[in-house]
């Protein structure tokens, strides 16, 4: 077995330690959590934030004159600031607290929908989860607009010219993510937003499966949108962030109506609060927007380039070893690649190998990944998936190994 050491400068023992979640035995095997790229496992400072917002400061926010009142407020206005500074979004306001990935892209694309005519052309690209899909086909039906989509090679990477070939003067916005759950392959978002600017349309970036991996500067990438999960970052569920450059948040009408986004309220008409609050409707997720700062906190102090780098050699490791498997068969090899492994072995189902890895102690993902396009454009009904974490180790991928070897002897 190859130690940590000689790849990383984090003590993954000492990060493992502060995730109690890892330290239990799942089949009377220790548990060896690969389905990061789903939700990845809390710290103890993110559980313990969630438990101290409501052991101290629990109140609603922005409306209340009192003591607790307040301190939420700040806590929550703080956990913004930090998002922001984060992203290096230039302003406060064009960090919004939205549900997640799925709620933010549902937010701009229901924007759209009110913006868009008939005839009116959406990019998105072959390798899209369905959040960066439905919402998009749902807006181009009722308005009679039309989706372009940009393909891939095989190796899992999506064809630029063809892309630039899509660009036109009816194209309304282009959507597509910054790294792929399915295939894990890393876009070259900065290239792709350069190339819609040349025809003043804007791009939303789905930044789920990069923001855990990936120091972002949305100023620098110059994207329109950009938004992630905080479950995929260490932080609690039912929480994420919609970046909006404000020009674009300014012209989008309002996705949700109803308390804390209006300025006045009559039945003759009503006005809409300023922004990020035009977007807020309602009581928000309190303790999941202080704590998602918590957790972006938490990969700042070990630093986002150590996680990455980590996980980058782990991701070598396991394809090495898992490569030596007769039959063993990578579904996305793209150059740009992050630390997610799906994988076929030949004769075997994915849900087959899932459920005996899963017998022993060994989480991975098995199924289309809510990409049937992407599954479909390699002909396949889905894969088995092995994502990366900051706690994985070499000694786990020696497990997947041994237990994929299980599997085949049981099936082949
Ligand atoms: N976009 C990408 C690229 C994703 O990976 C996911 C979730 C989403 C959007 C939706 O995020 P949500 O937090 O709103 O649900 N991806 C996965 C996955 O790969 N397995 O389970 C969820």
């Amino acid at each position: 077995m190859i130690s940590d050491s000689k790849h990383t400068v984090l003590d993954i023992e000492k990060i493992r330690a502060e995730f109690p979640i890892l330290h239990q035995e799942v089949n009377k095997r220790p548990l060896a959590y690969f389905d990061n790229a789903a939700s990845s496992q809390k710290p103890q400072v993110v559980i313990d934030a969630i438990s101290n917002y409501y052991s101290t400061i629990n109140s609603n926010i922005h409306r209340g004159v009192h003591h607790l009142s307040q301190l939420a407020t700040d806590a929550y206005e703080q956990s913004r600031e930090k998002i922001r500074k984060h992203l290096n979004a230039e302003k406060k306001h064009e960090i919004i607290f939205t549900k997640g990935t799925t709620d933010s892209i549902n937010l701009v694309a229901n924007g759209f929908r009110q913006l868009l005519q008939e005839g009116d052309e959406i990019i998105v690209s072959a390798m899209e989860h369905h959040s960066n899909i439905v919402p998009w086909q749902l807006a181009a039906k009722e308005k009679g607009a039309i989706i372009r989509v940009i393909p891939m090679n095989d190796n899992a990477e999506l064809i630029f010219e063809e892309y630039q070939k899509l660009l036109n003067e009816k194209t309304k916005i282009v959507a597509f993510n910054h790294i792929s759950n399915a295939l894990g392959t890393i876009n070259p978002v900065k290239e792709m937003i350069a190339e819609a600017h040349k025809y003043n349309v804007p791009v939303m970036v789905d930044g789920a499966q990069a923001i855990p991996h990936t120091l972002v500067d949305v100023q620098d990438l110059d994207a329109d949108f950009y938004c992630f999960s905080s479950h995929k970052v260490y932080g609690p569920t039912g929480i994420g962030i919609l970046y909006g450059k404000e020009e674009w948040l300014e012209k989008l009408p309002p996705y949700q109506g109803g308390g804390e986004m209006i300025k006045e309220v009559s039945f003759e008409g009503t006005t809409y609060a300023e922004l990020p609050h035009k977007f807020e409707a309602g009581t928000p997720h309190i303790e999941g927007g202080i704590v998602l700062g918590t957790a972006i906190d938490y990969i700042n102090t070990i630093g986002v380039e150590n996680i990455a780098a980590h996980e980058h050699a782990l991701m070598e490791y396991a394809l090495e070893k898992l490569g030596t498997i007769e039959g063993f068969n990578l579904i996305g090899s793209a150059k740009n690649k992050a630390a997610v492994i799906s994988f076929l072995i030949d004769g075997i189902h994915p849900y087959d190998a899932g459920t005996i890895l899963d017998k022993l102690g060994i989480a991975v993902r098995t199924g289309h990944h809510c990409a049937q396009p992407t599954m479909s454009r390699f002909n396949i009904p889905g894969t088995v998936r092995a994502s990366f974490a900051v706690y994985n180790t070499y000694e786990e991928i020696d497990r997947l190994h041994e237990g994929l070897l299980k599997v085949k002897q049981m099936f082949a």
